[in-house]
């Protein structure tokens, strides 16, 4: 019998003695529902190709990829016991959710790393409805490349789903890229490619969707279909379309925004995209998802075939999310300023970096394995970047002077899109995660109001790790 299988064993006779000894809602209070991390194998690339050797999350027996739906109304409590099955030490960040400080899961600033063999419990409430996603945050450029995501659905406080003018049902897509060799293995010998983490960060060569290279996706004629896009990829970012499909946006990051229809899509890693579809009623029309690799040739990523009964069309103009009603406005009139300036990477460099205390030029620095920096400091983890008051307004000044986008996430908050921002956002949209282009400048702005240390990095993950990583401090 291996380790793990014995440790579901004693789990389940603890749980079963404790039926018997306690009144029920004493068990409910202790026991937390497992969420495994282990090694297990997923068939990434088409039929025809090995099996691929995975890391993944289980809720009992074999990981699975993506990770097991997390999924809990508004205001309710996520609680899940971590159990560590890898080689690695491993902790669980539960990107977007605007958790108390001890749960975010952000290794080593927020909690020790859980060594292998080991166990770690969260338990947190998910104050804001929306579309959400849960992965490793240490090593994650080696851990979430290896599979460890998974989706976070928060359901809505008011009904929407069934609701006049809204979608009748709703399908979660996790949209992810994968480096794989000619047997489908996961390349692994270059976790820590200087190159690539100069470059646009460690991209795959293999893209899925819910686990699968090119899956067939069933809807019916005629219905009206809300898509939780989830990008879950290290370093890929997706532009997206949905051509003959009325693709319009109602929510990003999870956060509602007015119902608008776009053309395409542009979802950089870790951003998420809920977008209303209406399938055609003529079941003879292949509609797809189309996703640019990079070459402006829009190639298909999943197909949504016509199966079952024809639904009546709903006539009925889009009904919009219900609004949040749980994050605080910015004051604007009184912020903090800050700034957040990205240097580094190929073909501009920097000079005179902060690195573990001692200034460096670009040379020093790659040896060290760090070609990215913020403020002038490449990994600053020994002290904040700012502090705020709680409850006091930041207004973040961003500045990429660098060749590449960045994906720019902040922990535990969400923030607000100034105006005179970047091409690649929309002023007023709400996100946790922003894309910001080569010689831009961005403008955003949050009311701090979760205390704590918060960590603010780039989620292209080899660009983490090579330099752009900071925190704040909310007290
Ligand atoms: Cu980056």
């Amino acid at each position: 019998m291996s380790l793990s299988s014995r440790r579901t064993f004693l789990t389940g006779a603890a749980a079963l003695s404790g039926t018997a000894l306690f009144p029920r809602f004493t068990l409910a209070d202790t026991a937390l529902p497992i969420l495994r991390a282990r090694l297990s194998t997923a068939q990434l690339a088409p039929i025809g190709y090995p099996a691929t050797p995975v890391w993944a999350y289980a809720t009992e027996g074999a990981g699975v990829i993506p990770g097991p739906e997390i999924r809990v109304m508004a205001g309710e409590r996520i609680r899940r016991q971590l159990v560590n099955d890898l080689p690695q030490p491993t902790a669980t960040h539960w990107h977007g959710i605007r958790v108390e400080n001890a749960m975010d899961g952000a290794a080593p600033l927020t909690q020790p790393p859980v060594p292998p063999g080991e166990s770690f419990d969260y338990d947190f409430a998910a104050p804001d409805p929306g579309t959400y996603w849960y992965h490793s945050h240490d090593r994650g450029f080696e851990q979430v490349a290896r599979g460890l995501a998974g989706p976070l659905i928060v359901e809505d406080r008011e009904p929407w789903l069934g609701e006049p003018g809204a979608a009748t049902r709703e399908l979660t897509l996790v949209l992810d890229d994968w480096l794989l060799d000619a047997d489908a293995a996961i390349v692994e010998d270059r976790w820590d490619d200087l190159h690539a983490a100069a470059h646009g960060g460690r991209m795959g060569n293999t893209v899925t969707v819910n686990g699968a290279a090119y899956p067939d996706l069933d809807m019916r004629p005629g219905e009206r279909v809300r898509l939780r896009l989830i990008n879950t990829a290290t370093a890929r970012i997706m532009p997206l379309a949905l051509p003959g499909l009325l693709p319009r946006l109602i929510a990003l990051d999870g956060h509602p925004v007015p119902p608008r229809e776009v053309d395409t899509m542009l979802l950089g890693p870790a951003q998420r995209a809920d977008v209303v579809i209406d399938m055609p009623l003529d079941p003879e029309v292949r509609t797809v998802l189309l996703l640019d690799p990079g070459n402006g040739e829009w190639v298909d990523v999943a197909a949504f075939v016509a199966a079952g009964e024809p639904l009546a069309p709903i006539e009925v103009e889009l009904r919009p999310l219900p609004a949040w009603g749980t994050l605080p406005a910015p004051n604007l009139a009184d912020p903090q300023h800050e700034v957040l300036l990205m240097e580094g990477g190929a073909m501009r460099g920097m000079l005179d970096i902060r690195y573990q205390g001692e200034v460096m030029d670009f040379r020093e620095l790659a040896s060290n394995g760090m070609v990215w920096a913020f403020n002038g400091v490449a990994h600053g983890m020994n002290e904040p970047m700012f502090r705020a008051a709680l409850g006091r307004t930041v207004h973040l000044e961003m500045t990429n002077r660098s060749m590449f986008p960045h994906a720019i996430h902040l922990h535990g908050h969400h923030f607000e899109i100034l105006a005179r921002s970047g091409a690649l956002n929309t002023p007023g949209d709400v996100r946790d995660t922003v894309m910001i282009g080569a010689d831009e400048t961005l403008e955003i702005a949050f009311v701090a109001d979760n205390p704590g240390r918060w960590m603010l990095h780039c989620h292209m993950l080899s660009h983490q790790a090579a330099g752009m990583m900071g925190w704040f401090e909310v007290a």
